[in-house]
């Protein structure tokens, strides 16, 4: 078995999901946190791991591998038991959609409330020189825009009911899929599932009304067979607030 370290964030969705498809498929790895408000991902060694300047990054045996769909792919091929794929291509085409949905439509808008809690009341803080030094490291233009709006022009209400409604509407795609006893995607578990777990859990923070049985009975009853799964313990996708704090330590599974 190859040696496994990830860079992760306890409150990072990507990252979550890595870490639950390691879990999964029993993968042992070393974790290194990265703290975002620390700037870590944004520093010259990590951008040699990530040029994106985001986590996750798993490295193996020393050769790093990004974004988080792909790496679970990735693992899913080379290490097949217990397997996240369907066999049939048409399955594996809609989980490859409804990931690929995941990133570019939820990620954004979960995106929008995490950081307005946590990144927000530290940015604000910056004189226009720390605002200047701290752009000047982020290595893409669509990220600068969102630590400038962090420090300067903060996401309004109706952006951030905008960005609840997209994880509302998720919820209705998935209660679609799992309403007679299934999964996202076909009948088995698979990374589609993996995909949603930490976007559902921020779901249970933010609006927890909408996992309840009488509005959505198949997600909450899929949630409680996801929550019921032994790696869904051992990702540790934990409370928000409670894993921001620095001092967060996992407890042991
Ligand atoms: N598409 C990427 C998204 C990764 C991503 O956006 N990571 C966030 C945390 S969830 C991050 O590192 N953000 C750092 C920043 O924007 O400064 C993936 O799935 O790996």
């Amino acid at each position: 078995m190859p040696e496994f370290v990830l860079y992760h964030g306890w409150t990072s969705s990507a990252s979550r999901k890595v870490r639950l498809c390691m879990a999964e498929k029993g993968l042992e790895y070393e974790g290194r946190h990265i703290e975002l408000l620390s700037f870590e991902h944004h520093s010259d060694w990590f951008k040699k791991l990530n040029p994106s300047g985001k986590v996750p990054a798993l490295l193996i045996d020393g050769v790093p591998f990004v974004e988080s769909n792909i790496i679970n792919e990735y693992l899913d091929e080379m290490y097949p038991e217990p397997s996240l794929m369907p066999t049939d291509p048409r399955l594996r085409y809609d989980v490859r959609m409804f990931t690929l949905y995941i990133d570019g439509t939820c990620l954004p808008a979960v995106q929008k409330h995490n950081w307005m809690g946590r990144m927000r009341p530290v940015a604000m803080k910056w004189t226009d020189e720390e605002l200047e030094a701290r752009l000047a490291a982020v290595p893409t233009e669509e990220r600068r825009k969102v630590w400038y709006r962090m420090a300067r022009d903060p996401y309004t209400d109706e952006e951030l009911q905008t960005a609840l409604d997209i994880l509302i509407d998720m919820c209705d795609r998935i209660e679609d899929g799992v309403r007679s006893g299934g999964w996202i995607v076909g009948d088995n578990y698979s990374l589609a599932d993996i995909a949603a777990v930490p976007y559902v859990r921020r779901v249970e923070e933010l609006a927890p009304d909408a996992l309840s049985a009488a509005e959505r009975p198949g997600v909450a009853d899929w949630w409680a067979r996801i929550k019921a799964r032994p790696a869904y313990a051992k990702a540790h996708i934990g409370g928000y607030d409670e894993q921001s704090d620095p001092d967060y330590r996992p407890p042991a599974v």
